[in-house]
C-alpha cells in the first residue's frame, strides 16, 4: 500500500496516529536496530547482516565466542567504530521530546546497545540488550564503560588478566532481570505502544508487543516495511522513522 521509496504517508494515517497518541494516559515504546539506521549504525538483518561470511547474529552467541573470541571481538569493534561516530538522528529526537512531554507515563525499552537514545536527550531507558560501550570480565566481576576506546581484537580483564568481553546480551543469554521486569510491567500497564525500527523477530523482546496487545493497549508500527509484528498492529506508518516520528510530534 505504502511505498517505502516515498516516505510521503497518508495524512489521514499520521493524523489518526497522532489521535491515539494524544489520548493515551500511558506511553510504552520499543526500539530496534532501525531507528539508529539514519544514524548510519548497521541494522542486524538485511543487506547488510554478514560478517566474515557469517550471519552476524552466529557471532553473538556465547558459543561463537568460545569458539574464537577474535573473530566475535572483531565484530564488535567493527560496531563500535560505527557507534563512536554515530549521532542521535531526527528519530531519536522526537522519541526524548515524546517522553518530556509524557514525563512519568512514557517507558522506552530498546534492544539497541548504541546509547542513541541517552545521547538524544531520553532519560528512563530500558537496554534490553545491554550496551556495547561497556565491557565486562568473562571471569571476575570488572565491569567498566569505555566508549570511543579502540580495543584490541583480545581485550584482557586489568584485574584478573581473563578475557573481556562486551556488555551486552547474547543470544542464548538472559535479559538483564530487572530491566526486563521493568519493560513488561510498561508494556502491561500502557494503553499506548509504539514499535520503532526492529523486525520483532527477537525474543524475548518481541514478546512485549503481544503483552502490550493483550492488555488492550493500541500499537503503532514505525518501519519502512511491515514485519513480523504488522499483522498485530493497530496502524503502521510505514517509512524511515527520522521523518515518521518527527512528523507524528508535529501533529500532538
Ligand atoms: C527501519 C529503518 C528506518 C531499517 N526507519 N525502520 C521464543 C521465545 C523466547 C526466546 C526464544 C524464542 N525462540 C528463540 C528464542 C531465543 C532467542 C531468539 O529470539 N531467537 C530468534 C531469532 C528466534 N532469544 C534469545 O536467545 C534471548 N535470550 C533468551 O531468550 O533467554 C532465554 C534463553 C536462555 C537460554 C537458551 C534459550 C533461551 C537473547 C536475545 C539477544 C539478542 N542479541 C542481539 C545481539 C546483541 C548485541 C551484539 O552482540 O551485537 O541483539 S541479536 C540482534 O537482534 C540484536 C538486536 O537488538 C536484536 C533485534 O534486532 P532488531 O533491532 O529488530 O534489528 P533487525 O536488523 O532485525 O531489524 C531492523 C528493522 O529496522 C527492520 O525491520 C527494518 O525494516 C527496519 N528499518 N531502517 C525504520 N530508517
Ligand atoms: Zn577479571
Amino acid at each position: 500500500m505504502h511505498n517505502p521509496i516515498d516516505p510521503e504517508l497518508p495524512e489521514d494515517d499520521l493524523d489518526r496516529a497522532a489521535a491515539i497518541v494524544r489520548q493515551a494516559r500511558r506511553v510504552a515504546v520499543l526500539t530496534g536496530a532501525g531507528v539508529s539506521a539514519e544514524s548510519g549504525v548497521p541494522t542486524f538483518r538485511g543487506a547488510t547482516g554478514l560478517w566474515e561470511g557469517q550471519a552476524v547474529t552466529d557471532v553473538a552467541t556465547p558459543t561463537a565466542f568460545a569458539r574464537d573470541p577474535a573473530l566475535v571481538w572483531r565484530f564488535h569493534n567493527a560496531l563500535r567504530a560505527h557507534m563512536k561516530v554515530a549521532a542521535p538522528n531526527p528519530g531519536h529526537l522526537a522519541l526524548a521530546a515524546l517522553e518530556r512531554r509524557f514525563g512519568n507515563r512514557f517507558t522506552l525499552a530498546t534492544q539497541n546497545i548504541d546509547g542513541l537514545h541517552q545521547a538524544a536527550g531520553s532519560r528512563n531507558v530500558l537496554e534490553l540488550h545491554g550496551r556495547l560501550s561497556r565491557v565486562r570480565c568473562a571471569a571476575c566481576t570488572y565491569v567498566a564503560d569505555r566508549p570511543g576506546e579502540d580495543l584490541p581484537d583480545l581485550p584482557r580483564c586489568p584485574e584478573c588478566g581473563a578475557m573481556l568481553r562486551p556488555d551486552v546480551v547474547w543470544f542464548e543469554e538472559m535479559l538483564p532481570h530487572g530491566v526486563w521486569r521493568e519493560a513488561y510491567k510498561a508494556a502491561e500497564g500502557c494503553d499506548c505502544f509504539l514499535v520503532v525500527g526492529t523486525s520483532a523477530l527477537v525474543f524475548p523482546a518481541a514478546g512485549l508487543i503481544e503483552v502490550a496487545g493483550s492488555a488492550r493497549a493500541r500499537i503503532l508500527e514505525f518501519n519502512l516495511e511491515r514485519t513480523a509484528a504488522s499483522s498485530r498492529v493497530d496502524l503502521g506508518l510505514y517509512g524511515p522513522s527520522g521523518q515518521t516520528l518527527p512528523d507524528l510530534m508535529r501533529r500532538l
